[in-house]
């Protein structure tokens, strides 16, 4: 069957139809669509220009746009959003059109695109295109390459995509607050050949993080180093969508960084390579295998595999401090100490002393602690077997036989075949021959408040 869009791209109708745009609307600022909705969007099919394939952004979406003699033209309207961090926590960011990070922007490569971009901040603000290659005065550095757009004008931006490949947008204006707050948003530019690199799913995000106290709704900007939500498209796990995969099909995974250290991106099950970065596409050649690679700051890198292991696999940062939300770095460590006794007569002085940490931290995970309103646990998330003890930088890709090809609904949990799952050794125990550890008179005893009263990562 001939789809309408099929219909129009082979008449050329669609060519024709944009010819028509008449002056009226050629003057008119292209429609500024919104999405505040946190889930992934389904793949925003091209209704003009060239066809391709398009990629999924975990938690967001693809800019529309609207084609004007030749030139294909969309709207970024720079404003103040509310952004679920996840179920439970709500901040007050800084985004594009309705979301932090903002929408995609999908387009390919010969594309000649113009962005409008209209200023809803209370401060002037500008937009830089990180990695695409365009004249000088279009690069959206503030008061190198243009004046910054002051709150309430419109600035119009006019390149040509000259490569595909994987890039991001950020404002060059008071970045330290701006990026801070969360502006931000990815780029993909599709080859001319729609046959040329193609894989069967393209998801895309960008990773970021944010200070916000315990309680608070709006990221301290100042911060450097500390922060305690380590995102994905400003989202944290168990917040972060999954991504379900069809058995055997070859899988791009393109991730930018925008916090201010490196993430170690590490999935299980499969091995990938990295076939592009912000600089454009690595030859076959230069391309090794590996499970872990190193995001760099400022980069952007695509991984890609065959999903050829069927399973629930873990994508995560390796930094296991970026794999939990909110919590105080200045714990002693209490592995083995017998806090006996000890933990009333402390709550006597410290009321919100808690004993914690004694058989290490994995307690925290189930465990239901008193948190201030829009404060995310330490580690959540509820997996088929229990407690995820998780936050942050995570997720699941989900390999599976059977699924649509283009079917990005969660297929549940990951059924095992017999004898592919770990079991308990149910023969007879040996003796204990380790010495107990710790000891109460030895240990030291320092108050460890709840994570309500600290902040930090
Ligand atoms: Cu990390």
């Amino acid at each position: 069957m001939t789809t309408r869009r099929e219909f129009l791209r082979s008449s050329g109708a669609g060519l024709i139809g944009a010819a028509l745009v008449s002056r009226a609307q050629a003057a008119s600022l292209p429609e500024a669509p919104t999405r505040d909705r946190p889930g992934m969007a389904p793949p925003l099919e091209p209704q003009s220009g060239p066809p391709y394939r398009p990629v999924l952004t975990l938690n967001g979406w693809s800019l529309p746009w609207r084609m004007n003699a030749g030139w294909k033209e969309f709207h970024l309207v720079a404003e103040p959003v509310v952004r679920e961090i996840a179920p439970g926590m709500q901040a007050n960011l800084w985004g594009y059109n309705g979301q932090s990070p903002g929408p995609t922007i999908e387009c390919v490569e010969g594309d000649r695109l113009r962005i409008f971009v209209t200023n809803r901040l209370p401060e002037h603000t500008t937009v830089h295109w990180h990695g695409v290659l365009l004249p000088n005065g279009m690069d959206g550095v503030g008061g190198l390459t243009q004046p910054q757009i002051p709150p309430g004008k419109t600035f119009v931006y006019e390149f040509q995509m000259k490569h595909s490949g994987t890039f991001m947008y950020h404002p060059h204006a008071d970045e330290m607050v701006q990026m801070a707050m969360g502006m931000m948003g990815a780029i993909v530019v599709h080859p001319r050949n729609p046959a040329e690199r193609r894989v069967d799913r393209d998801f895309v995000f960008l990773m970021n993080a944010f200070l916000i106290e315990p309680g608070a709704r709006t990221p301290s900007v100042a911060e450097m180093t500390d922060f305690n939500l380590w995102c994905w498209n400003s989202r944290v796990f168990p917040g972060i969508d999954h991504l379900p995969v069809r058995l055997g099909d070859r899988v791009r995974i393109r991730i930018g960084n925008l916090t201010m250290t490196n993430h170690p991106i590490h999935i299980h099950g499969h091995a990938f390579k990295v076939s592009c970065t912000d600089g454009g596409w690595v030859p076959e050649g230069a391309r090794w295998p590996e499970t872990t690679i190193d995001m760099p700051v400022g980069a952007l890198r695509a991984i890609e595999f065959v999903a050829d292991n069927p399973g629930d696999w873990a994508i995560h940062c390796h930094k296991s401090h970026h794999v939990m939300n909110a919590m105080g770095h200045k714990q002693p460590t209490m592995i083995g100490v017998d806090h006996r006794g000890i933990a009333e007569r402390i709550a006597r002085l410290v009321p919100d002393y808690m004993a914690m940490g004694e058989r290490g931290m994995a307690d925290m995970g189930a465990m239901e602690m008193p948190l201030p309103e829009n404060t995310l646990p330490m580690m959540s998330g509820t997996g088929p077997f229990g407690a995820l003890e998780m936050g942050g930088m995570f997720t699941v890709v989900k390999v599976r036989e059977g699924l649509g090809r283009d079917d990005y609904k969660d297929p549940g949990w990951y059924r095992h075949p017999a004898g592919t799952l770990a079991y308990e050794w149910k023969g007879e125990a040996p003796d204990a021959s380790r010495k107990e550890p710790g000891n109460a008179e030895t240990a030291q005893y320092r108050a460890v408040k709840s994570i309500a009263g600290t902040h930090g990562h």
